[in-house]
Parts: structure tokens; sequence; C-alpha cells
């Protein structure tokens, strides 16, 4: 079963019209990488304890999402969509503001990550299994904590950390097999599918800078000041986006969302986890 759901998926990415720049034959995503978590992983108790009570565990989504019935075993099924290498390549002579196609590229990617994020629904749904995508759910709500700041009640990349598909940054992003200048989905199924193996230790491992303190490109390409050595102000980041970007781009672009992504592209680990030094430490937060 876990083989099917995976070539549905890969199929439907690769032949869907919707993974296109309207009117253009430019690709959104390249083909995506796909990992399974255990719905009973520890993880998903330790993000509540440190992003906070309101971020939602599989269990909690499943009695929120179907009137107090529990989960007592299943999957959190996670992929990652790599921009092609035309939005990123556009993306390269930018130093401000995004190019047209990278403020494309998340408007519509992220329509199409919905649109994946139902057909995975509906998919393992119609296999007999109840399933559901907090991301469309009405309880899935972005929250601003005192505590840590820019946040929400389901995480995509915690969830992609927990299934095995990278770890985080000094940005933030998380950093893939395929790089970081991409985007993340998942669903929640009472399916029982075997985890994927978790190739690495610590939550950093495939940083450059937090394992050689000899990157920080994403320091010199954040037009807004926001990533430092200390890491990614995300005050910073979204201010910039909603006061800077949006008024210059959106409608010129005929877009609706905020975007900018330099940080994203023209980086070692843009595509592919950047080579480490061989004496590597893993880092924890
Ligand atoms: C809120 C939000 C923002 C906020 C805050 C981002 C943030 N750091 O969380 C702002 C507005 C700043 C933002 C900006 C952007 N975003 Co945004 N955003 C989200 C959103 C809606 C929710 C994120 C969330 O819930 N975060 C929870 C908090 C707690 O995460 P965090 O602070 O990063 O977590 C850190 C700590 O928790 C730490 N940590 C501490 N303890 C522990 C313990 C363990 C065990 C682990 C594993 C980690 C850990 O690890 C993290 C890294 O330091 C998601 C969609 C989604 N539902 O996930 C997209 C999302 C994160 N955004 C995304 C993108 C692409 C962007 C932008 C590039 C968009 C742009 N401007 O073009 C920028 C820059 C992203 C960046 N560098 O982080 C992608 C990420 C893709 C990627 N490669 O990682 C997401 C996943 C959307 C998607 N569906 O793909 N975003």
């Amino acid at each position: 079963m876990k083989n099917e759901i995976i070539s549905k998926i890969m199929e439907f990415i690769s032949t869907s019209e919707f993974n296109k720049l309207p009117n253009t034959e430019i690709k959104i995503y390249d083909s995506p990488l796909i990992g399974f978590a255990d719905v009973n992983n520890n993880l998903f108790e330790n993000y509540q304890q440190k992003i906070g009570p309101f971020h939602m565990t599989p269990q909690e989504w499943f009695t929120a999402e179907f009137e107090n019935s529990s989960l007592s075993d299943g999957t959190v099924i996670c992929w990652i969509l790599p921009f092609s290498e035309t939005i990123l390549k556009s993306n390269y002579l930018e130093k401000e503001l995004p190019s047209k196609e990278w403020a494309q590229g998340r408007f519509y990617g992220e329509q199409f990550n919905d649109i994946l994020r139902q057909f995975a629904v509906s998919l393992i749904t119609k296999m007999g299994y109840r399933t559901i995508a907090p991301s469309l759910s009405s309880h899935w709500k972005r929250i601003y904590s005192d505590h840590i700041g820019h946040a929400s009640t389901w995480s995509e990349r915690h969830a992609a950390y927990a299934a095995g598909l990278g770890t985080f940054s000094l940005t933030d992003a998380l950093i893939t097999e395929y790089g970081m200048a991409m985007r993340v989905g998942s669903v929640i199924t009472e399916l029982v599918l075997a985890p994927s193996p978790i190739p690495y230790k610590g939550v950093y491992d495939n940083c450059l800078h937090y394992n050689s303190n000899r990157c920080g490109a994403c320091i010199h390409r954040c037009p807004a000041g926001a990533i430092s050595l200390k890491g990614h102000n995300k005050d910073l980041c979204f201010a910039y986006t909603r006061e800077k970007v949006m008024p210059a781009v959106n409608d010129v672009y005929g877009v609706t969302t905020p975007s900018c992504g330099l940080c994203q592209t023209k980086v070692p680990c843009e595509r592919s986890i950047p080579k480490l030094p061989k004496t590597k430490v893993s880092v924890t937060p």
C-alpha cells in the first residue's frame, strides 16, 4: 500500500496541469521526496512541549476533526516539493525583491500543494482509512506566541523532520536531500505504514553553518537583515515580505501572497545537502 501511495502521489505531481505557472509551460515543482512518521513518535509530544500547547499532536488532530474519535495507531505522510530549476534560477539576479517566477511559484505552488493535500486525503480515504490534512482544516491557525513568535497549530516542516526528510538550518528552513528551496505538505492517516529511517542525529545536521562555521551564505542573501549568526529573526522576515515586497510586486505579478525566498536561492543548500566537513558535530537547539 505504501508503494501504491508513493507512486500515485508521484504521478499526480508529474502530470497535473496545476503544477505549472498559468499560461506557461514552466513547471513549478520537480519530483518530490516522500517520508512517513509513526503518529506515536515521541517527537510530536516533544514539539508540543517546545513550541507550545497550541501545536497539536496527530491524535489531537483526529479528535478535533472526527468529533472525539481517537487515533491509536497511524502515520503522518509528508512530502517535499522542490522548486524547478527555472523558478530557482529566476531568483539568482534578485537582491531585494523576488522574481516574477518565484513570487508566482510561491502563490500557485501553495495552491497546488493544497490540491495535492486534497488528492492524498481522498486517495487514502477511498482505500478505507480516515485521513486528514491539518493545513486544510478549520483547526489550522497561525499563532503568534510570546515564547516562539510566528508559529501555527501544525508545522509542516516539524512533521517532515519526524518523517526523516531533513533538518533545520540557520534560516529555520528545512534542508532536505533535494535542498531547501521547496515547500512541504502532509496528511495524517489511521493507515499504519512503516516509518522512514531517520538519516540524522541532530536538529541542524544538514546546515553547513552549524557544522563548519564556514557558510552563512543565507545571511548575505537576506535583503531584510533578518538572518544573522544568531539565527532567523521571524519578525523582520515577516515585516519585510508584508511591508516591502507585497506593495512592490503583488499587483504587477498578479499574486496575493507574501514572498521573497532570496535566502533559499543561490546558496549551497538550495538543491541538496551541502558537503559537510568530516568532523561533523551534531547540534541540538
Ligand atoms: C508562520 C510561518 C512563517 C513565519 C515564521 C517562520 C518560522 N520560522 O516558523 C514567517 C512569516 C517568518 C515565514 C517566512 C517564510 N516562510 Co513560512 N511558514 C510559516 C507557517 C505558516 C507555519 C510555521 C510554523 O508553524 N512554525 C513553527 C515554529 C515553532 O517553527 P520554527 O520557529 O521554525 O522552529 C524552530 C525551533 O522550533 C527549532 N526547534 C526548537 N526545538 C526543537 C526541537 C526539535 C526536536 C526540533 C526538530 C526543532 C526544534 O527548530 C526550528 C528551527 O530553528 C509554515 C506552514 C506550516 N504549516 O508549517 C510556513 C513555512 C514554514 N514557510 C515556508 C517558506 C517557504 C517561507 C519563506 C521562504 C517564504 C518567503 N518569504 O518567500 C519565508 C522564510 C522561511 C524561513 N526562513 O523560515 C515553508 C518552509 C519551506 C522550507 N524550505 O523550510 C513552509 C513550511 C510553508 C510550506 N508549506 O512549505 N513563514
